[in-house]
């Protein structure tokens, strides 16, 4: 396969003609880790120290620094990783707004000017009251950014935003290719951009899932999707009656994007640990594929009654 995403315990290519695109890292860091491409997520994976969920591609990949930024890059695709340690004192709107303004113009400078996938991951997400909540702080400045360097709506990349529970601080990882891009909507939710007034000063600027075509592969990708129906959330605190919710919404994005089979990675998000027993046994039996292609993760979700949020790729 010409791009394979993998989970596993340590970074090691499925053959010598792969190449690191990206490693998103979960948990401790071993000491010998040193890859250029390793995006550390602050997020603790549930029943392991340590596991990295590997993009591997048969193409030469090109690793450079741009100030603090890391970028990755190959015939096909971008990624960028960008990393920023923050305290309770700093301001997160403005750090995100420059941070969003960073990545597009690093995304800007390579050969793959169509943005993909955005995985937000923040400490404290539901830290702060009402419209001062971070989450929302954070929206704000990705959207004043997005509005600034002209990504509208109609090109909003899909995304991940989940809590992380160790430290403040934000981590962005970027996806960009040069090949088309077909974004797809839930006809289940409102799309996240249309959201209204009472979630925040500004709505979160992601688009539901996403298809990248090349003659390759199809890479289809989906964003953080939880049980919120229309823009209201559904069965507060309830894990069991979420996870049901969540797996009809991602059923319902189009057949294109569709994640549930062996070909898929999810990325499982609970704000509570010890959830993961019925969720990993009632999400196997639904999937009917093995565990060895979900990454279970201790995360916040953007609203407090949240408990469950599954995202995840699936190359073609
Ligand atoms: C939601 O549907 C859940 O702010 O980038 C999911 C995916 C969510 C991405 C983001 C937020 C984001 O609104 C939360």
């Amino acid at each position: 396969m010409h791009l394979q995403v993998v989970l596993t315990k340590d970074i090691s290519p499925p053959s010598e003609d792969h190449n690191l695109l990206v490693a998103f890292r979960f948990g401790v860091k071993p000491d010998d880790e040193a890859h250029p491409a390793i995006a550390d997520t602050r997020l603790h994976p549930l029943g392991h120290d340590t596991l990295y969920e590997c993009w591997w591609i048969t193409e030469p990949v090109s690793y450079r620094n741009d100030g603090e930024i890391r970028i990755a890059e190959c015939e096909d695709y971008a990624v960028v990783i960008q990393d920023y340690a923050e305290t309770a004192e700093d301001d997160l709107e403005s750090l995100t707004y420059r941070a969003y303004l960073d990545l597009l113009a690093a995304v800007r400078s390579t050969d793959h000017k169509r943005l993909a996938k955005v995985w937000n991951y923040l400490g404290g997400i539901n830290d702060g009251d009402g419209d001062l909540e971070r989450y929302r702080l954070f929206s704000i400045g990705r959207a004043t950014a997005f509005s600034e360097l002209d990504v509208f709506d109609d090109v909003t990349p899909t995304g991940t935003g989940v809590g992380t529970c160790l430290d403040y601080g934000l981590t962005i990882i970027a996806l960009a290719s040069k090949h088309p891009l077909d974004l797809a909507e839930n006809p289940r939710q409102l799309s996240a951009f249309h959201y209204p007034r009472q979630y925040g000063p500004s709505s979160p600027k992601f688009s539901r899932g996403g298809v990248v075509r090349n003659d390759k592969h199809n890479l289809h990708l989906l964003s953080g999707t939880a049980a919120i129906v229309g823009h209201e959330s559904r069965h507060p605190f309830d894990v069991g009656s979420q996870l049901d919710e969540t797996l009809r919404n991602l059923s319902a994005l189009s057949e294109s994007v569709s994640m549930l089979d062996k070909s898929s990675a999810l990325r499982v998000y609970l704000r509570n640990p010890e959830d993961v027993g019925v969720v990993s046994e009632r999400l196997e039996a639904e999937l009917k594929h093995s565990s060895d292609r979900v990454a279970y993760l201790h995360g916040n979700i953007c609203r407090r009654e949240l408990v469950i949020e599954i995202d995840g790729v699936r190359v073609q």
